[in-house]
């Protein structure tokens, strides 16, 4: 990442919302981003960490984040581990929806960092800094959306406003 694209960070407020549900999983994911933040010029202080059970109780959470006008972008982080009830597809349904809702809601990048996965070792995988990393990839979306949202509301910006060169994420493979 270029020296340009590391000040661009400095100076944002982040607010990240990690379920405590299959923590093993979402324990590396918050690492990963909260790294990924830093390397990208995000002060500590300017990070606040809010757990929750479990995946279905982010969007509430999320969404007074996302409307204290403290935040530049929330993250939202967990892992929804498929079992043999149907639990899962109603988790999954109400967490997404209601990310997806928070976010048009409230004009603030609300980005999407929940696991949905059939097994353990797909989402320990999918965690996994080495490999598919999506903790900093979540960090290096909610980034590029905070200059995006930028650059789409200030007047007279009629060029490409996707920031996004430095920015990719570390598996182009398709994962949840
Ligand atoms: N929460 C998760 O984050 N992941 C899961 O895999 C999961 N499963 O499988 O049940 C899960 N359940 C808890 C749920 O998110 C709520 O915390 C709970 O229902 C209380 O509202």
């Amino acid at each position: 990442m270029t020296q340009k694209k590391l000040r661009a960070a400095a100076g944002f407020r982040v607010g990240i919302v990690a379920a405590r549900f299959n923590q093993q999983v979402t324990g590396k994911l918050l690492r990963a981003c909260t790294d990924t933040l830093a390397v990208c010029g995000v002060a500590a202080h300017n990070i606040q960490v809010a757990r929750v059970p479990g995946a279905f109780e982010i969007p509430l959470v999320a969404r007074t984040m996302a409307r204290s006008n403290r935040f530049d972008a929330v993250i939202c982080l967990g892992a929804v581990i498929r079992g043999d009830t149907p639990h899962f597809d109603y988790i999954c349904s109400e967490v997404s929806r209601g990310i997806g809702q928070v976010a048009l809601d409230t004009d603030v990048p609300v980005i999407f960092g929940v696991l949905t996965t059939d097994t353990v070792a797909q989402a320990v995988e999918r965690a996994d800094p080495k490999k598919f990393n999506r903790g900093g990839d979540a960090a290096k979306s909610a980034i590029e959306m905070v200059l995006v949202m930028r650059q789409v509301k200030a007047v007279g910006k009629t060029s490409d406003v996707s920031p996004s060169s430095g920015l990719r994420p570390t598996a182009q493979r398709r994962a949840n």
